[in-house]
């Protein structure tokens, strides 16, 4: 067995292992968590593998990793030959990778926080962490711009990195947390593009791409094609 993931069908953060398993086509076990209602990941034995009570957790042949953007570097090293999916050789790129490996944690305490709260009724500070989710929106829009300005559609360098991975579901699932991602435009592209690597694999929550409210409302409640 490669590794086990202690995993949470609905968690974004178990959700980008998953991801880059299936594009990597790697093979691997899990553990079902009763994160909800059970809260499982804050009680012995889970307790034990990850102190802080968190999910995802992993565990391999020889160690146990406990934060997300950690274990995606993992399986990158481990399982893509290429080397594109963690640049460790192309070290203009590494830096702006590590960057939004960075920024992905911004997205999920404040938009994955907002959605816990939105859906499980998890205590948040619900402007605070919306206003934090719309300011990590806006960023990445522009940076997402400004990548497409240089005629490149990935946040780091020519082709999808783990920083993609990092920061696509929280990005994908603020809808969940009652902050709609349609008016970013470039955000939408990016979107897509993930959405369109070989073996992609989707989770509740995320919505099919191209499917927009008619802004006009002229056919309320229908939706229509929007290709960009
Ligand atoms: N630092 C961790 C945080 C992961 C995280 O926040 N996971 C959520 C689920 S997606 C969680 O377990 N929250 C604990 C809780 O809400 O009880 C990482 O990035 O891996």
């Amino acid at each position: 067995m490669t590794f086990t993931l202690y995993n949470y069908v609905l968690s974004g953060n178990c959700y980008k292992i998953r991801l880059l398993a299936a594009l990597l086509d790697v093979q691997y076990g899990t553990v079902a968590v009763n994160f909800h209602p059970g809260g499982e990941h804050r009680q012995e034995p889970l307790l034990r593998l990850n102190p802080a009570g968190t999910l995802p957790i992993m565990v391999t042949s020889d160690q146990t990793l406990t934060e997300t953007q950690a274990m995606l570097v993992w399986l990158a090293q481990h399982y893509d030959d290429s080397n594109s999916w963690w640049p460790i050789h192309d070290l203009d790129t590494l830096p702006t990778v590590i960057q939004w490996l960075g920024f992905a944690n911004r997205l999920t305490s404040s938009i994955g926080a907002l959605r816990q709260h939105t859906l499980l009724n998890k205590p948040a500070d619900a402007s605070t962490t919306r206003a934090a989710g719309i300011a990590a929106l806006r960023e990445l829009e522009c940076r997402l711009a400004e990548q497409s300005i240089r005629g490149e559609q990935w946040l780091a360098g020519k082709s999808p990195t783990v920083a993609d991975i990092a920061c696509f579901p929280y990005t994908a699932l603020s809808p969940d947390a009652g902050i709609e991602n349609d008016d970013y435009p470039a955000i939408r592209s990016w979107l897509h593009s993930v959405r369109s690597l070989d073996g992609f694999i989707t989770m509740p929550g995320i919505h099919e791409l191209h499917q927009m409210r008619d802004p006009a409302g002229a056919s309320a409640g229908t939706l229509r094609d929007h290709h960009g």
